[in-house]
């Protein structure tokens, strides 16, 4: 992994806060009309919130229950909270599972993005004709489960508009992301029609540059950072369990935030 000299501080109360939010309507769904708090699930847990390193922890706890009860916890219909333009954390962050200076370099004139799969439509996008659809933007809060968060700006075409363009059968099961560098991701079908899921092509309010996954990065604010995939240059609609590159090493497929 990468140093961590660069990188702020985990801003706790405003994860506790956005949690607290998602997780007192989960918990209604789960225990009646009783709501668990964020501090109720600290107890149960074992941590305290006061610091840093307990808040790190507790999203490693979240994230290693069964990805069954993260479905309930994490209701792919509800909204993550979006802040205003002052709250983006500058400089963004940076990581993958290799150094900064290891970013892959695609090349924006050969570059083809591939569907396969179960789609009926088109199959090969220039980056151009992603351009060309209509954009949207949107400024959330990214959670790395390695301990630290920080808001940024994306934009580009709703992830939904874009497989209902290309043809691709809505009842499949999965979704899965191939990145230039190796890495994978899949997602569930109603993530990935969730509203807030955008194929971003923009990083605030610039061509998204190499770093933050060039051409193209999947934007989940509902997911933790490793769901989200950088450079993707393949998707894939499948019924087939893809299992991903972080999931496959232990880390939990939901992987909601
Ligand atoms: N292709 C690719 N995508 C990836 C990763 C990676 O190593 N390769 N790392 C994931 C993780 S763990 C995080 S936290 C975010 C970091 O994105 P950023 O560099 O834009 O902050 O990218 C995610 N997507
Ligand atoms: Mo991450």
């Amino acid at each position: 992994m990468t140093s961590r000299k660069s990188v702020r501080p985990l801003d706790a109360g405003s994860i506790i806060k956005d949690a607290e939010k998602e997780l007192q309507s989960s918990a209604r769904r789960l225990f009646g009309k009783r709501i668990l708090t964020l501090g109720g699930l600290a107890l149960l847990s074992g941590c305290d919130l006061n610091n840093d390193k307990s808040v790190n922890t507790m999203l490693r706890r979240m994230s290693s229950f069964n990805d069954g009860a993260q479905a309930l916890l994490f209701d792919p219909r509800e909204l993550a909270p979006t802040y205003p333009e002052s709250m983006i954390t500058r400089p963004f962050p940076f990581n993958a599972y290799y150094d900064i200076d290891q970013v892959p370099e695609v090349d924006a004139q050969t570059y083809r993005l591939e569907l396969t799969g179960l789609v009926k439509g088109k199959r090969i996008w220039t980056l151009e004709e992603l351009h060309a659809l209509q954009q949207q933007s949107q400024i959330t809060r990214h959670i790395c489960i390695e301990g630290w968060s920080a808001i940024g700006k994306w934009g580009g075409v709703q992830f939904s508009d874009f497989l209902l363009r290309a043809g691709v059968d809505t009842t499949a099961k999965y979704v899965a992301l191939h990145c230039a560098d190796n890495y994978w991701a899949s997602i569930d079908m109603p993530t990935a029609l969730h509203p807030q899921t955008l194929l971003t092509l923009t990083y605030d309010g610039n061509i998204l540059p190499a770093k933050y996954g060039f051409p193209m990065k999947l934007r989940m604010p509902t997911k933790l950072g490793y769901k989200n995939p950088k450079h993707i240059l393949a998707i894939s609609v499948t019924n087939e369990f893809p299992g991903g590159y972080r999931e496959n090493q232990g880390y939990n497929w939901f992987g909601g935030s």
